[in-house]
């Protein structure tokens, strides 16, 4: 699965043009002048059968060809993925083939996670521990062919930080991102788009502190993001957190854009323990009573 580290050191030309294409597959304004219309769907981790009934519910047709997914979405629309689309849920690697074909065929954006590149760094080797719930989406890969373990690599590593788009009015990034940052490159601006404006301390759940960066926000661009979950979709000034828990038994939400409207579908189940309290989902709970 780590078919990069057995290649030999490539040449300096080889090098550079490989860092070339990486800068072009990363460069959040590749698609500034994309206006969509989007729509939006928050941190999926794996909750497959959640993201094709909110699909459905959008107007998406999905057909399944195989293991693979045939997506015609509807009116012209994209499909675009705030990021973790792997970590602590049921089926990753559905998740991961519809992303990456609907990517293939211009339907879809995605945007890197903090646990997409996580799951970059677990298989190659570079990760020093691996979680609970990275190890569900490991067992969930080992059962398919290497060949599609090396292409998720190569998707997951070539995911843009950010994306800025419809002409700068909207910008993509999965745990936020400042206005001095949007549109840039830097390694800054990665940190922060993945990892959310983080102090270097932990809370009492050993949990990394963040600042509340949006609380603060008044740049013109809508900033649509997830990673910290939260009970309901949540607006603060001209950004909206869409994260709304699905593998926690909360719900998988999608904003769409420009309507600025939000559909949600309930998770069918709890499919990993919160460490921080999450407000129950009530569909879910009224059905396991
Ligand atoms: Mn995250």
């Amino acid at each position: 699965m780590t078919r990069r580290g057995k290649k030999a050191r490539p040449a300096p030309e080889r090098k550079k043009a490989l860092l070339h294409r990486l800068i072009e597959k990363r460069n959040p304004l590749a698609l500034r002048k994309a206006r969509g219309p989007f729509d939006i769907v928050g941190d999926v981790h794996g909750c497959l059968d959640e993201l094709l009934a909110l699909m459905q519910t959008m107007g998406y047709r999905v057909e399944r060809e195989g293991k693979e997914f045939a997506v015609t979405p509807p009116d012209g629309r994209t499909l675009a993925f705030v990021g973790d689309l792997v970590d602590r849920g049921p089926a990753a690697p559905g998740v991961l083939r519809l992303a990456m074909g609907m990517a293939r065929a211009g339907t879809a954006l995605c945007v890197a996670g903090n646990r997409d590149a996580e799951l970059v760094r677990v298989l190659r080797g570079g990760a020093a521990r691996v979680t609970r719930g990275m190890a569900r989406t490991l067992d969930q890969l080992a059962a398919e062919p290497a060949s599609f373990c090396a292409a998720v690599l190569d998707f997951l590593h070539d995911l843009p930080s950010h994306l800025v788009l419809d002409e700068g009015r909207l910008v993509i990034a999965h745990a936020g991102l400042k206005e001095a940052l949007q549109g840039r490159s830097s390694a800054a601006a990665r940190a922060f788009a993945l990892h959310g404006d983080v102090t270097g301390e932990k809370d009492a759940a050993g949990l990394p502190l963040r600042r509340a960066w949006a609380a603060g926000y008044r740049g013109k661009a809508l900033v649509v993001h997830g990673h910290t979950p939260v009970g309901a979709p949540m607006w603060l000034n001209n950004t909206i957190n869409i994260d709304t828990g699905c593998a926690y038994g909360g719900h998988l939400t999608a904003l769409r854009y420009p309507e600025r409207v939000t559909a949600s579908m309930p998770a069918e189940a709890i499919y990993y323990p919160p460490r921080r309290p999450f407000p129950p989902n009530p569909t879910l709970h009224a059905k396991r009573k």
